[in-house]
């Protein structure tokens, strides 16, 4: 952890619940900003899904210090779930949280998903598969190929907007949702990403799961359908800032592709 990090342990002295005597299997990372409305039900679900599937597990939320009782909340949840809380109270960003949290993590397999209930938690042992059982180098839940959806209430802007933000993504991955925030990547893998370098993560912004895939050379990619609920509580974060951010991150990953074709393995 750096200076400045705060970490709420789960149980003091005891192992979490869902963690086996040589630790986790997964590590699920969840990064907050004011998702204090949500955590109640997303927890126990991710938590219940992976036991259902057998699978030791320990949560991570990377809260950026919501001032809503994220904290306490967190407290409350880890009696009963195996859920720790990172505070950061000198960092914000999206893509750094999950990156953060990864560094953290004790699982062989690390998942990254949203704590606004867009992603299905009962998908969560299915990524976790597609890497475990199918050595997929990243598997990702997917809102575009045949069997995912988008719930119907977006606006046509938020549409037009997805779609055209996603298209060049495609191109430079060759995934069909780039764009997604829910995935999963062996420890390994995350690990081998340099420090330093041009290789290095550069996690800014929102769009973590397409600087892994271009960095890290994936080609192996798994997707597997869901459907992507809206939120339904607490306020969405994108913002501008970040849709620029974004359009930045398109721009470097793209002179980095160009600098340094795709590996033919
Ligand atoms: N730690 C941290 N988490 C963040 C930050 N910004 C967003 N998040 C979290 O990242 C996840 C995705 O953010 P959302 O605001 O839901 O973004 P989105 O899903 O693209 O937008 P909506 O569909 O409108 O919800 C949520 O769990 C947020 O709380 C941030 O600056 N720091
Ligand atoms: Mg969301």
């Amino acid at each position: 952890m750096s200076e400045g990090d705060v970490e709420v342990e789960a149980a003091a002295n005891s192992r979490p619940p869902s963690c086996s005597e040589s630790g986790p299997a997964v590590s699920v990372i969840v990064p907050t900003f004011k998702e204090a409305e949500n955590l109640p039900n997303l927890i126990p679900a991710v938590s219940e899904a992976l036991s259902r599937a057998d699978l030791p597990h320990e949560i991570i939320v990377v809260d950026d210090d919501s001032a809503d009782g994220t904290g306490q909340l967190i407290g409350e949840l880890a009696e009963r779930f195996p859920v720790r809380l990172i505070v950061r109270k000198d960092q914000r960003g999206l893509a750094s949280a999950v990156v953060h949290g990864f560094r953290q993590a004790e699982g062989a397999v690390l998942v990254c998903m949203d704590a606004d209930g867009s992603h299905p938690p009962t998908s969560v042992p299915e990524l976790v598969r597609a890497i475990v059982n199918d050595h997929a180098e990243i598997a990702l839940g997917s809102r575009f190929i045949v069997g995912g959806s988008t719930d119907d209430q977006w606006s046509l802007y938020r549409r037009w907007n997805s779609r055209l933000a996603t298209w060049p993504a495609r191109l430079l991955t060759g995934v069909r949702d780039p764009m997604s925030g829910f995935f999963a990547i062996s420890r390994e893998r995350f690990e081998a990403a340099p420090a330093t370098g041009p290789r290095a993560l550069n996690p800014i912004g929102y769009k973590i799961l397409l600087e892994l895939i271009v960095k890290t050379n994936a080609r192996n990619c798994a997707e597997i359908p869901i459907h992507f609920r809206r939120r339904e509580l607490g306020r969405s974060k994108l913002s501008l800032g970040v849709q620029a951010a974004y359009a930045w991150q398109l721009v470097k990953l793209m002179v980095f592709r160009a600098s340094r074709p795709a590996r033919v393995r």
